[in-house]
């Protein structure tokens, strides 16, 4: 009886269907509720994106988003689904809007219903649409994300109705562009993926002491002498300002920020070597190329540091969208501690005179000139760092180095670093932004990706992946919302999209088991 009753339900294109999606879709990172309901739709060629905002102005914004989500569907599926303005979707269409969307939602919240006729995604914005999509996404079978036509798929969607939002509202990823350089189309790539686990904000290192990586007009020798290497002794590079842009332009499309990062007062060989008057005794330093952190200082007292380091911030503030600048502050292992604390504070007051608000590692929340409205990333962790934030009312970015995706995976893993041990996907999943330091105002999580060891795309996706999701999960979902077995087992089921997406990611035996 239940055989027949089997075949009864199951008709050849359901059967076709099971074997694709599992019964709950593995969704990165895990929404806040999700609930299944009976039945399936199905997308085909003849599906429409209907699009309506609460103004003209939101709907075009939306049409935006609806173009991009259709682009994505049509290369795998073949199909020619196109974008309609209206708010009366037809049967069988994918509807996106944020008419109905409540502010409890917050800007990035969304609803995703699905029935057998229907896909409505309801937001407050339209950057909670955008979110939202990369559910829509992760709900299709994993052949959606091939770049290539795939046929004889059956493109369904499970009936079900989720409900989401984040649990922070920076969810970040820090690009070393120094130690090795990346390309802009590098970059675009690792943004997009990105953007595909929810991540917002995309922090870009762009000078430590082995190169400069951005054109500052009025300090031509930062690129021309600058830029010109990397650790190991490659070539280097540095970006354009119309790059910049082009960067900030293509992660704000995916509702992502760009928070540029100057590094300073330490971490500035690159820049000791391209102009002789930043250094005590007038001469250029040479280039350097090894790995070594600590030993490089601006000079605190002296008005040449400051017009040098107004002429960056002003010509950054202009071509940088972000409130933020980063300004780095860490490992000044050379700079006594009070040409610190005014350094930091000097520096802070032309981050703000360009109109924009500080973003420091720690220690930069205990210099005085500290400004309340900067905020700390908080890299160490431990008792010592983040309590003047806390005092200030600083707000801070967790970012914790024992969740670093530049340390080795495992002792035997070819690619990364170690000083602060071996993580592997699981210690990557295993930590909360609120175990840093208690009784912070917690802005969000961030991971960083320094590029000492890392000189090509490869290496760079067997880094992120899959520990970036991990990481993206810790920031978007809550505490209470989350488990290892049940992330490990998304995961897992996972590594097909990743793999059509063409990541190269390492496939963690804790989690692909032998
Ligand atoms: C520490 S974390 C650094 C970087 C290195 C990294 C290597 C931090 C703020 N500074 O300069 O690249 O370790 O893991």
């Amino acid at each position: 009886v239940m055989l027949l009753l089997q075949m009864l339900i199951i008709s050849p294109n359901h059967a076709k269907a099971a074997a694709n999606p599992p019964n709950t879709p593995s969704i990165l990172p895990k929404p806040a509720s999700y609930t299944m309901g009976t039945g399936q739709f199905i997308l085909t060629d003849s599906t429409s994106i209907y699009v309506a905002g609460n103004t003209a102005e939101e709907t075009d914004e939306l049409d935006k988003i609806g173009q991009m989500l259709a682009k994505k569907l049509n290369v795998p599926t073949g199909f020619h689904i196109n974008v309609i303005k209206s708010a009366n979707p037809q049967a069988g269409s994918i509807y996106l809007t944020t008419i109905g969307g409540t502010s409890s939602q917050g800007n990035e919240g969304y609803d995703l219903s699905t029935t057998t006729d229907r896909v409505t995604l309801t937001a407050y914005t339209p950057e909670g649409v955008f979110r939202g999509n990369q559910t829509l996404i992760q709900l299709l079978p994993a052949d959606i994300e091939k770049s290539t036509v795939t046929s004889g798929v059956q493109w369904v969607i499970p009936s079900s109705t989720i409900s989401d939002k984040p649990a922070y509202s920076y969810r970040g990823l820090m690009f070393d562009v120094v130690r090795h350089f990346f390309t802009v189309d590098q970059v675009k790539r690792q943004i997009d993926l990105a953007s595909q686990y929810k991540i917002n904000k995309i922090h870009l290192h762009l000078s430590d002491d082995q190169g400069w990586r951005i054109e500052i007009k009025s300090r031509p020798d930062l690129t021309r002498i600058g830029s010109t290497t990397q650790v190991g002794g490659g070539p280097g590079g540095y970006y354009t300002q119309d790059q910049f842009k082009d960067i900030v332009n293509y992660a704000a499309e995916r509702y992502i920020e760009v928070i540029p990062e100057i590094e300073m007062p330490g971490h500035t060989n690159a820049a000791l070597a391209s102009y002789g008057e930043l250094n005590p005794d007038g001469q250029r330093k040479p280039m350097r190329t090894d790995t070594e952190v600590g030993y490089s200082t601006l000079m605190a007292h002296s008005e040449v540091t400051y017009a040098f380091v107004d002429d960056v911030i002003k010509e950054l503030a202009a071509i940088s969208p972000s409130p933020y600048i980063h300004i780095g502050g860490d490992e000044s292992y050379t700079t006594s501690a009070s040409d610190y604390d005014y350094f930091i504070g000097r520096v802070t007051g032309i981050v703000n005179k360009y109109g924009k608000k500080v973003v420091g590692w720690d220690p930069s929340d205990n210099s005085s000139g500290t400004a309340s409205d900067s905020i700390l990333q908080n890299w160490h962790c431990t008792s010592t760092t983040g309590t003047s934030a806390i005092a200030k009312g600083m707000k801070m970015i967790v970012s914790p180095a024992n969740a670093y995706l530049d340390m080795k995976y495992y002792t035997d893993t070819p690619i990364g670093l170690s000083w602060r041990g071996y993580i592997n996907t699981n210690k990557a999943y295993s930590w909360d932004p609120t175990g840093c330091v208690s009784g912070a105002s917690i802005y969000g999580t961030e991971s960083a990706l320094w590029a000492e060891t890392i000189d090509t795309q490869d290496k760079m996706d067997y880094l992120l992946y899959p520990r970036l999701i991990a990481n993206a999960e810790v920031g978007w979902t809550t505490k209470s919302n989350r488990n290892w077995d049940d992330f490990k087992a998304r995961l897992k089921d996972h590594g097909l999209r990743m793999k059509n997406k063409g990541i190269k990611y390492f496939e963690d035996p804790i989690v692909w088991e032998p």
